[in-house]
């Protein structure tokens, strides 16, 4: 069976990104390095964005939560800016085929291979052995199933998923170069990361030397969207900086207030250079309470659109279950072509 793309994906490339409905609010980090980018990608792109559901449990979780977490990523993801009309926003455990095709994806993945998945080593170093399941280690797997049930020319995520991405380059290659022996379409497009480069990894604001994370040793760096603005604004008043007073972008000696200064960019739309002229001679209190204040401006509204659809339940629902059925149509088309190549016989209707 000859692989035929839908007809959308000739007329624009094809994006594809996913989130953890892990915690229940978005961090800054979570939006400047990803879901920003997914916003602006669906104007110019067919975009396929997801909340990953399946990848949420090879933690342990609360089923309650992670219900009400699915469903409020999705409305921080809308709140964001993300438009039905424009992408297709979808739960990852509403399209079957991702654990499908995650499967055969497993079989072509060396132990060594997945043992060198540097967030998997992380992660489990972090909780231990007893705790860590295989799941867990396969989770960079699923990714690559993700990505490559829709096709996908690019995936934008922050810097620390280029791994996964790597990985999914390697594995779609090597499904294709085994399978697709006389076939007239590769049976996987080979992605492309999708990693601007100024906001791939937001720092901790008081560990400038690690990326901010929702599981940070400690809450005070972690600016989270939906706490009280009030108590984020205070994390960006005490943010570390250094015991020099200049406000100058360098990552390597300034690595506190170069952060600040992405932020404040990326926010405001400023560039980094004018900032700084902005505040030559000025301290770092009035860099800090500026951003303070630029923060709430932004994240206010952004709130106040989140509870908006959080109080709309059935509508939310009714969006997911339109974005699953378009997922669904294309994810299915590709794992049937997958199916097919491996050698298995097709089931009697
Ligand atoms: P955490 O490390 O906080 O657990 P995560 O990577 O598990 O985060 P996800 O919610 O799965 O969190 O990540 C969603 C997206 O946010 C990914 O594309 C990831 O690369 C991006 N991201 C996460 N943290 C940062 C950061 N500090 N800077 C830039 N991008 C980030
Ligand atoms: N591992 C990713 C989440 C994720 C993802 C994807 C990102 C799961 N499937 C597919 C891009 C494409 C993370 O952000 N931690």
């Amino acid at each position: 069976m000859a692989f035929e793309p839908s007809p959308v994906a000739r007329q624009r490339p094809r994006v594809l990104s996913g989130i953890q409905p892990t915690a229940g609010s978005f961090h800054l980090g979570n939006y400047l390095g990803a879901v920003r980018q997914w916003v602006a990608l669906q104007e110019t792109h067919d975009a396929f964005y997801m909340v990953v559901d399946l990848h949420a449990i090879t933690v342990p979780q609360d089923p309650a939560e992670l219900r009400a977490n699915t469903r409020l990523a999705a409305a921080q993801l809308l709140a964001a800016g993300l438009d039905p009309e424009r992408c297709t926003l979808f739960v990852q455990s509403h399209v079957p085929e991702h654990a499908q095709l995650g499967w055969v994806m497993n079989c072509l993945t060396g132990f060594g291979e997945a043992s060198r998945m540097t967030q998997f080593k992380d992660k489990s170093a972090k909780q231990g052995a007893d705790r860590t399941t295989v799941g867990l280690f396969t989770y960079p797997i699923l990714q690559v199933a993700d990505i490559l049930l829709y096709q996908a020319d690019a995936v934008p995520v922050g810097e620390d998923q280029r791994q996964h991405i790597e990985l999914t380059r390697d594995l779609a290659e090597r499904f294709n170069g085994r399978f697709d022996q006389g076939a007239a379409r590769p049976t996987f497009t080979i992605p492309d990361a999708y990693i601007v480069r100024e906001t791939a990894k937001i720092y901790d604001l008081q560990d400038p030397a690690v990326k901010m994370s929702k599981s940070a040793s400690s809450p005070k760096g972690l600016v989270n969207l939906l706490d009280e603005p009030k108590a984020s604004a205070k994390k960006f008043k005490s943010a570390v900086t250094d015991t020099d007073t200049v406000i100058r972008y360098d990552t390597e000696a300034k690595p506190g207030v170069s952060n600040l200064l992405t932020i404040y960019a990326t926010l405001t739309g400023t560039a980094v250079p004018e900032l700084e002229r902005r505040y030559e001679g000025k301290g770092y209190g009035a860099l800090k309470t500026d951003l303070a204040e630029v923060f709430t401006e932004w994240v206010t509204p952004f709130r106040q659109r989140t509870q908006e659809y959080l109080d709309d339940p059935e509508s939310l629902d009714s969006v997911l279950a339109k974005g699953a059925e378009k997922a669904r149509a294309v994810a299915a088309e590709t794992l049937a072509t997958v199916y097919d190549r491996v050698g298995f016989v097709p089931a009697k209707h």
